[in-house]
This record gives structure tokens, C-alpha cells and sequence, in this order.
């Protein structure tokens, strides 16, 4: 195993990112722009990795990513690359990221951190061992950097709404509605690990794990597969993930979480909405009008009260200075930027950014509970963490 030498030396911090589709355009857009806005230690892309030679080069060359690159493990060898961004399918994200910090490098892997328990379970030994060798890692839970729910997470644990006694987190959207829509990775448990669930509850439940500063106790889930066959390469195939899901989450703290997820909510585009009640106030947010926050007060006389909207757009709130003057707003692409920020400015400082793989770890956890409950029926499942 490698032990990070490069922080050490005076060359930039060599990029190398697998998977160029949805998430790997994403997370491009964000590397390409960091350094124009932020104060991040320099550091150069240098690959982007993807199956097909034809589609993974024209994707470079669009990303502006110098080189390409068909097999992923070619990465790991290359000195002049010391972080590895993983945006390929979930059911790759265990054997790339332990092969990546085994090599030495930092790495950042896209939500949900991996298909099952076991390969999480795996990732975060993997990662606390490089973590003593020097060596970072991160999950890309993106929304943790939108500034209206960092601001919301400030307003929590201010106390501004008191004792939070209940949250709503609804992240619905329809791209699969539509029952002809074809088969693709993302239908498939062994490419995807779940459906709904793995891919969009995991923000819900990071939401209100990172909202709150709580932990998930019990779990009580359901999930269901509206369209059982799709079309696809060789006709009609069998989908084996879910399109919506549903949870209650007890806290730690007391308090009671519903998720509500679907990937067939006709009309629902990329609608989160994220509420939040407490005995003294009451936070709304929607994903939908990222740079606002609803802010109830219920410490004012009742006359007064009523939500505020708050524009989270001055230079005070997280991440606003570097980019527009007041009111100019942001909007999805720049939480990946936020994101590449910190995981940047974490591995020069020797920090441990965060969401971690332990963080991803727990979500994990969370989600498989759910299908638990769910396939039980009705069950509630304890979660302990292991000691
Ligand atoms: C697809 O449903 C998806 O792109 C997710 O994978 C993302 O994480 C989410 O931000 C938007 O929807």
C-alpha cells in the first residue's frame, strides 16, 4: 500500500475522473471552475475514464480533460494522479475506491457510496485505514453544500426552532412515469442496488441526518415497483429496483422523520422539500428555489408570525462571496463546485472532509432497513451502530 507523497511536493494535485454521463458532466463542470472562484491548492485534471473509447474521448474532449482512458485500474499506477473522482455506476464504487486509497489516492465517490452494506461496510474500513496514512475521502452528497440548508443546519443548531419534533423530506421525480420509458443501469439491482431508494432517499436521509446532527434508531419502510418490465436491448426486461419508497425514521433525539421518495410522481420534475418543525419554529426549503429558506419564528406573537422567506444570496451566507453580488442567484451545478471546494481545501489543510464513508456508511444502513421492513412487512428495525 502507498502512503501519500505528493501533498508533500510542490506539483499540482493530479486529477483522474471514471464515468462521463449525468454525473461525471456534473462533477466536470465543477473541477473546470473551482479554481476561478475559490482558493483551492492547485491541481491539474488529468484524465477522464470511461468504457467506450469513442464516447469516453469525445467526453474529454468536451470537459476539457487532456487525456482518456478505458480501464480505470490504469489510474491507480500513475503517479502524476493523486485524486480519483468516481462517477460510474454504483455497483463499481467498492472496488474502485479500495483500489484507489490502497494506491495511495484521495478519493471522492458519488452517492449513494455503494450498492449494499457489506461493500459500505468495506469502504469505510478502506478509508479509515488511508485516513492514517494521510489519505482523504468524501461521498458525494451534494446538497449538503447548497447554502439555504447549511443556513437552515446553522438556524438548528442555533436553537431557532427549538426541540425539533418532526421532519418531512419528500424528493420526488417522474422520469420513469412514463411506463414505455426504457431499461437502462439504473433499473437494475445489480448495477444499481436499489431504485428510488438508493439513488434520491439517500439525499432525503443525509438531509435529515446533516439537518439535525441525529442519528436513525428505528425504521419502519416500504417500497414498490410500479412498472415490472421496461423495454430494452433484447425487448421487454425485468426491473428489479423499486420506483418509490417510503420510511418513518425514529431519532436519536426524539424526534420523527417521514421520507417519501418516487421516481414515477407525474409532473414532480426534481422536486426535495425539505420541512422541518420544532416548539419554537418551523424551516421550509425546496429544492426547486435552492436560494431560498422559510423561516417561521413562533417566539414572536402570534400576529407577527407567519414563514419569512429569507433569499440566501448575501455575501455572509456559505459559499455566497466568491461567486455574484447580492441577489444574483446559484443554482444546481454549483453545489458540485462547493463540494470539490472543500474536498480540495480538506486534503491540503490534512483534514478529514466530510460526508465521510463512515457518513455514507450510515445511510447505507438506513436504506437497507428500509427494504428490510419493507420486505417484512411492516416490521420496524432497530439500527445500533456497531461498536
Ligand atoms: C437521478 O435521479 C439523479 O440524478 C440523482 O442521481 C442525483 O443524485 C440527484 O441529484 C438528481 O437525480
Amino acid at each position: 500500500m502507498n502512503s501519500k507523497k505528493s501533498n508533500d511536493s510542490a506539483r499540482p494535485l493530479g486529477v483522474a475522473m471514471i464515468g462521463y454521463s449525468f454525473m461525471g458532466k456534473a462533477h466536470s463542470n465543477a473541477w473546470r471552475n473551482v479554481a476561478a472562484y475559490f482558493e483551492v491548492p492547485a491541481f491539474e485534471r488529468r484524465v477522464l475514464v470511461g468504457r467506450d473509447a469513442d464516447g469516453v474521448a469525445a467526453a474529454a474532449a468536451k470537459y476539457g480533460w487532456p487525456e482518456s482512458a478505458t480501464d480505470w485500474r490504469s489510474v491507480l499506477d500513475r503517479d502524476d494522479v493523486d485524486i480519483v473522482d468516481i462517477c460510474a455506476p454504483g455497483f463499481m464504487h467498492a472496488e474502485i475506491a479500495i483500489a484507489a486509497l490502497e494506491a495511495g489516492k484521495h478519493v471522492l465517490v458519488e452517492k449513494p457510496l455503494a450498492n449494499t452494506v457489506a461493500e459500505a461496510e468495506a469502504m469505510a474500513r478502506a478509508a479509515t485505514a488511508a485516513r492514517e496514512r494521510g489519505i482523504q475521502s468524501m461521498v458525494g452528497f451534494n446538497y449538503r453544500r447548497v447554502p439555504a440548508l447549511m443556513l437552515a443546519r446553522e438556524l438548528i443548531s442555533e436553537g431557532r426552532v427549538g426541540t425539533v419534533r418532526h421532519v418531512r423530506a419528500a424528493y420526488l421525480q417522474d422520469w420513469l412515469a412514463d411506463e414505455t420509458a426504457s431499461m437502462s443501469w439504473r433499473l437494475d439491482k445489480a448495477t444499481a442496488g436499489s431504485g428510488a431508494l438508493g439513488d434520491i432517499a439517500s439525499h432525503a436521509i443525509d438531509q435529515v441526518l446533516f439537518l439535525l446532527g441525529d442519528r436513525v434508531t428505528e425504521v419502519s419502510g416500504r417500497t414498490h415497483t410500479f412498472t415490472t418490465r421496461r423495454p430494452g436491448a433484447d425487448g421487454l426486461e425485468e426491473v428489479t429496483v423499486d420506483d418509490a419508497a417510503w420510511a418513518t425514521l425514529s431519532l436519536g433525539s426524539g424526534a420523527i422523520a417521514s421520507v417519501e421518495v418516487s421516481r414515477v410522481a407525474t409532473g414532480q420534475k426534481n422536486s426535495l422539500k425539505l420541512e422541518v418543525y420544532g416548539d419554537k419554529g418551523s424551516i421550509l426549503f425546496d429544492l426547486e428555489d435552492l436560494n431560498e429558506l422559510g423561516f417561521l419564528d413562533a417566539t414572536l406573537p402570534v400576529r407577527e408570525q407567519g414563514f419569512r422567506r429569507i433569499l440566501v444570496n448575501e455575501p455572509m451566507h456559505p459559499f455566497l462571496e466568491a461567486w455574484w453580488p447580492q441577489g444574483h442567484i446559484l443554482g444546481w451545478e454549483h453545489t458540485f463546485t462547493h463540494q470539490i471546494r472543500d474536498f480540495l481545501q480538506a486534503i491540503a489543510a490534512g483534514g478529514h472532509p466530510s460526508p465521510s464513508f463512515e457518513e455514507g456508511l450510515t445511510v447505507q444502513r438506513v436504506l437497507a432497513a428500509v427494504e428490510e421492513s419493507s420486505a417484512a412487512k411492516s416490521a420496524i428495525i432497530q439500527l445500533t451502530e456497531p461498536d
